[in-house]
């Protein structure tokens, strides 16, 4: 049977949605984030990085959630979730299903480092200084990154019900991460209705709350 390796509150909650998704049966193996926020030191013994999600199935093991979400739709989808091949929504659904992790998540991760630096521990002496770089890094790059990234994400959905078009994919799952930390703490809010729409309508599909309760508290929706 598929395995997911599945940190709490993480990427992996996407493939358990995923999997719900394509009424795939599936095990789940559980890891809790460490104090540090890291996964657990086990979460080696599946991939060497470490990190979720990590699927098992058939012999093979899969980590980086758009490899899994490909293999996923591959092996178990039956055509359910991508559109046909040769359109410009297939070209759509790889390029959005490449753009979450490729290009939205990186400003994402680095205003949560650059939010947390001054909170560190350090010498009393260096905080307004390390306060001082993380406010330049934040105001000269990272928030015009983020307003640029959420203003083409409200535009695109201005174009079509969903990211590759107007049948829900697999794109929107991979989607759904980055406009979800976007949402807790990346300044996404009602002023962006089609984001605001779009985080309605995932939240309200059944498979989504199946993924939920099988997947556990999910904090990055606060
Ligand atoms: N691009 C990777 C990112 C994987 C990743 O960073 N996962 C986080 C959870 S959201 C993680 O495992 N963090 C714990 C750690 O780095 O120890 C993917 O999409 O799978």
């Amino acid at each position: 049977m598929l395995t997911v390796h599945h940190l709490n509150n993480s990427r992996s909650q996407r493939v358990l949605w995923l999997l719900e998704e394509v009424d795939v049966p599936y095990a789940i193996v559980r890891y809790q984030r460490q104090p540090d926020m890291h996964a657990p030191a086990e979460l080696r013994a599946i991939h060497p990085l470490g990190k979720s999600p990590v699927i098992t199935d058939d012999g093979n093991t899969i980590a980086e959630s758009g490899a899994i979400a490909e293999y996923i739709i591959d092996t178990h989808g039956e055509g359910r979730l991508i559109p046909p091949p040769g359109t410009p929504e297939r070209l759509r659904y790889t390029y959005w299903l490449h753009y979450a992790e490729g290009s939205a998540m990186p400003p994402l991760l680095m205003k949560l480092i650059f939010d947390r630096m001054p909170k560190g521990p350090m010498p009393a002496l260096m905080r307004p200084i390390v306060r001082m770089i993380a406010e330049r890094v934040r105001g000269g790059f990272v928030d015009p990154q983020l307003k640029l990234h959420l203003d083409y994400q409200e535009a695109e959905l201005g174009k079509s019900l969903w990211f590759a078009g107007n049948e829900f994919t697999a794109a929107d799952i991979q989607m759904s991460f980055p406009v979800e930390v976007s949402a807790a703490r990346g300044g996404l809010d009602a002023t962006r209705p089609k984001l605001w729409a779009f985080l309605e309508r995932i939240h309200a599909r059944p498979a989504y709350q199946r993924a939920l309760e099988r997947g556990g508290r999910y904090d990055i929706l606060r």
